[in-house]
């Protein structure tokens, strides 16, 4: 399979506060996304996971431009319909281990998230923008559909009427619009973004890991479901979080005004 030659496109920070800061490192192609930019990511999802010091992941774009260009365009213009359609799985797979990875994942989107790029911060858990990021899904312009989750997360995100809005016309939003109708939770300047995204990251890491690890199993699995079986897995997940030793010390730590 054609593949660019082997570099370093996926940065893993790991930080003693117990977050891990992903960046995507391709800056002269603004960071969009090749096979190896992709099974890069995965294999770093992958290490993550079974990493219990890191309790939350931060992704971000190298450079202050892109978060990533999406897919990488040259690539797909020269691939063969097998090698597109491991370029697919590969990505699906990659997007779905952001998504499912056991601690959540945060976006810190540094400038364009286009395409593939606003489809892996789709596949994250919370996303913050910097004042100059802009956010698209402008695939139908290049004759295909969005492709690793656009035409699902998205509308489960903000909503179908804006997300068939937004994947019809490829229309570009920017920092404010993407707040406005949910895209994003909340807009920084582009200075502050890191330090937004690691504070959020640090309130999450405060709290129990394992029941911010099933909260968020709950929420996405509750969302493909209809609301009796979301309840009927919260109840599970919820009782799920009596085995461990974390809910019985911060429980005393309370009553004893710890
Ligand atoms: N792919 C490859 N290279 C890209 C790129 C991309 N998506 N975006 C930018 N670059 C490259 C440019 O070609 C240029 O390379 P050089 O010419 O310097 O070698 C370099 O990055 C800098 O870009 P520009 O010179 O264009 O920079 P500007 O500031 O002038 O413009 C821009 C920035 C972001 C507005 C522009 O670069 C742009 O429009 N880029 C394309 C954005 C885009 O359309 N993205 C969506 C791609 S489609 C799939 C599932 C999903 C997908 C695909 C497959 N499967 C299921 C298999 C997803 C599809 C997409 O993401």
């Amino acid at each position: 399979m054609a593949s660019t030659q082997q570099q370093r496109y996926i940065l893993v920070e790991r930080r003693d506060d117990g977050i891990a800061v992903v960046r995507i490192n391709r800056t002269d192609k603004l960071n969009a996304m090749n096979l190896d930019v992709i099974a890069q990511l995965s294999s770093a999802m992958d290490d993550l996971a079974g990493d219990d010091t890191v309790r939350a992941v931060i992704i971000t774009g190298t450079g202050e431009k892109a978060f990533s260009a999406g897919a990488d365009i040259e690539y797909m213009s020269r691939i063969s319909p097998l090698e597109a359609e491991e370029y697919a799985r590969r990505g699906h797979a990659a997007m779905s281990k952001v998504e499912n990875l056991n601690k959540p994942v945060i976006a810190a989107v540094n400038g364009y998230a286009l395409g593939g790029g606003c489809e892996l911060a789709l596949a994250c858990d919370i996303r913050i923008a910097s004042r100059n990021a802009v956010l698209a899904q402008p695939e139908v312009g290049l004759g295909i559909c969005p492709g690793w989750g656009g035409t699902q997360r998205l509308a489960r995100i903000v909503g179908v009427a804006k997300a068939k809005e937004l994947v019809y016309t490829g229309r570009r939003v920017n920092a404010e619009e993407a707040l406005s109708m949910g895209l994003v939770n909340r807009v920084v300047e582009l200075p502050q973004l890191m330090d937004e995204s690691i504070a959020v990251a640090r309130e999450i890491a405060k709290n129990s890991a394992i029941a911010v690890r099933v909260s968020k199993m709950l929420i996405n699995r509750g969302v493909e479901s209809d609301i009796s079986t979301g309840l009927a897995l919260e109840v599970w997940g919820w009782s799920l979080c009596f085995t461990h030793p974390d809910r019985a010390e911060r429980m005393s730590r309370f009553l004893q005004k710890r």
